[in-house]
């Protein structure tokens, strides 16, 4: 870990964009092509043009309401399939295009823009540069595998429960833009950065982030279609801890995340504090039979540490599987770094509850526990899932994206009962089962009308499942092959064992009722 010393030095040459480093720069007149209008080219057209800038949104296809609405804006539209550039934006000559995370990096346009010389910035990149348009809050960053929104959303509600008005968004769904436009103003933004997001961030120069504290929580193969590499997805990630500040925060199980912050360049007196769920060293967040401490930010850290909770006070509220006691302690760490004692952490988890979808229990009938973990959309995230049962049936699958789930059945096969395979990659995992597992009971669901699908598993996984057994939708993979997102596919989970199990539910599981997507 270095201090920055080159940074303005390396910055691109003078020229008007290093001057947009305000809200109350001078943006009238800047032409700036919007690629996308999802979430993210909305908030990005609807703050330009607020700015005075002149704005073409090009996208693929927008429904008629965002095209009025970005009309009575003041944007120009250009609906166009985007497989070559787009005659209009050539003639348009935008000094910036700002580039919706969804974009794969080697897009026509942005090998176009590339060429052209033209700055292709992310809306991160340009929610830091207008900032202080209320007032300028500090940003924590996290990033990671797994883990990133129950971590945001921890953060924030430590931070809130301390007095500070703090703000999670990012890839949680709520643009940046929209947190630094909002008029009351915050204290803090916790913001959760995908690997997309963080590809386009620049480390250097006017649009660099400067966090106060950043965190990378864990790092496994995901995305592999769109980065090309593991390589390249570990490059975004790690860029999470340039320039920060405070505290650089690691995990201490996965050895590349603490390389990440050696190799960062950070601001003088940032510390690295690392955080896992062994017994921590001086300096770190960990858990000491049963009890997590802070022994980082007390003075007496070589003979002392700060209790924040247990794990038997987890227990009840479903937050004691490893991987979320390990989301806990990173969040813990942040809040922290911000100040907030361990006590309002410890009274703040007493409301905190997980979202849907993130192994939430639907039902229990006849000794055996149906989980939904429809969130598990990689093998690392199903992986800390089967992890915390013992016999399970699982059902597993859907979109790989270009993921090796080869050893994700290998290691778990002696805990399962049976495995059900959903999805448009079923021959991938049929093969790995058949590799590590020939005797193991393996059901195929043929169907893909989405309607079909969960009652088949379901039906299928029922005929199977003993008294002990966990029934485990965790399916490693994502859900747009049959399923809208995660969230349908775990509602549909819910809706197709409350059909299965009629009125048959144990009186102590969990509310059948599916909830909605967090
Ligand atoms: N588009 C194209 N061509 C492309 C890619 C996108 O034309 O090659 C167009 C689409 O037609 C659409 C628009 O671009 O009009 C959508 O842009 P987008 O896919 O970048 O999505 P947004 O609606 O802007 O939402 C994005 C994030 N989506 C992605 O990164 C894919 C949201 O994360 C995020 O919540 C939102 O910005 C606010 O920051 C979602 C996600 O799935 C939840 N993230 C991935 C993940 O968590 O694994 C990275």
């Amino acid at each position: 870990m270095a201090a920055e010393l080159m940074a303005d030095a390396s910055a691109p040459t003078s020229n008007r964009l290093d001057t947009l480093t305000s809200w109350n720069a001078d943006w009238r007149g800047l032409k700036v092509a919007v690629l996308g209008v999802g979430v993210t080219g909305f908030a990005v057209a609807d703050t330009l043009t607020e700015l005075g800038a002149e704005v073409l949104v090009v996208a693929p296809e927008v429904d008629d309401d965002r095209a009025r609405i970005l009309e009575v804006i003041g944007a120009s539209l250009l609906r166009h399939p985007l497989d070559a550039v787009p005659a209009e934006l050539e003639g348009f000559a935008p000094e910036v295009v700002v580039v919706s995370p969804g974009f794969h990096p080697d897009h026509p346009v942005l090998e176009w823009a590339g060429r052209e010389g033209i700055a292709v910035w992310g809306d991160i990149e340009l929610a830091w540069r207008v900032r202080d348009k209320v007032n300028a809050a500090e940003w924590i960053l996290v990033t990671g595998t797994n883990g990133k929104t129950t971590t945001v959303q921890m953060t924030a509600t430590f931070l809130a429960a301390n007095g500070l008005r703090a703000a999670p968004c990012g890839n949680i769904g709520v643009p940046v833009l929209d947190a630094v436009r909002d008029p009351g103003g915050f204290d803090v933004l916790v913001v959760e950065l995908s690997s997309y997001q963080l590809h386009h961030l620049p480390t250097l120069g006017a649009g660099a982030v400067h966090p106060w504290a950043s965190v990378v929580l864990n790092i496994a193969d995901d995305h592999l279609d769109w980065h090309g590499s593991f390589e390249a997805y570990r490059a975004a990630k790690a860029k999470v801890y340039e320039n920060t500040k405070h505290a650089c925060i690691y995990n201490r199980a996965d050895e590349a995340t603490r390389r990440m912050v050696e190799d960062a360049e950070v601001e003088e007196g940032a510390r690295a504090i690392g955080f896992g769920l062994e017994v921590p060293g001086p300096s770190d967040f960990g858990v000491v039979e049963g009890i997590l401490v802070d022994r980082a930010y007390l003075d007496d850290r070589r003979n002392s540490a700060l209790e924040i909770t247990t794990r038997v006070e987890l227990e009840p509220r479903g937050l004691d599987a490893p991987h979320v006691v390990a989301n806990i302690l990173a969040a813990s760490a942040l809040a922290r770094s911000f100040g907030v004692p361990v006590g309002v952490i410890h009274d703040a988890l007493n409301d905190f509850r997980l979202d849907a979808h993130r192994i939430e229990t639907v039902a229990v009938a006849g000794g055996v526990r149906w989980i939904d973990d429809s969130k598990a959309t990689n093998p690392h995230a199903a992986e800390a899932s089967l992890r915390a049962f013992g016999r399970v049936v699982w059902i597993v699958g859907g979109l790989l994206k270009g993921v090796d789930a080869d050893a994700l059945v290998a290691a778990h096969v002696g805990r399962l009962r049976a495995a059900i395979v959903i999805g448009v990659d079923r021959e991938l995992l049929v093969a790995a089962f058949r590799r590590h597992a020939p005797e193991l009971p393996l059901f195929e669901v043929m169907a893909d009308d989405t309607e079909q699908v969960m009652p088949e598993a379901v039906a299928l996984a029922a005929s199977v499942a003993a008294e002990g057994d966990t029934v485990l939708l965790a399916p490693a993979a994502a859900s747009m092959d049959q399923f809208a997102d995660y969230g349908d596919r775990g509602r549909r989970f819910h809706e197709a064992v409350r059909t299965m199990l009629g009125g048959e539910a144990d009186g102590d599981s969990a509310p059948l009722d599916p909830s909605p997507e967090g």
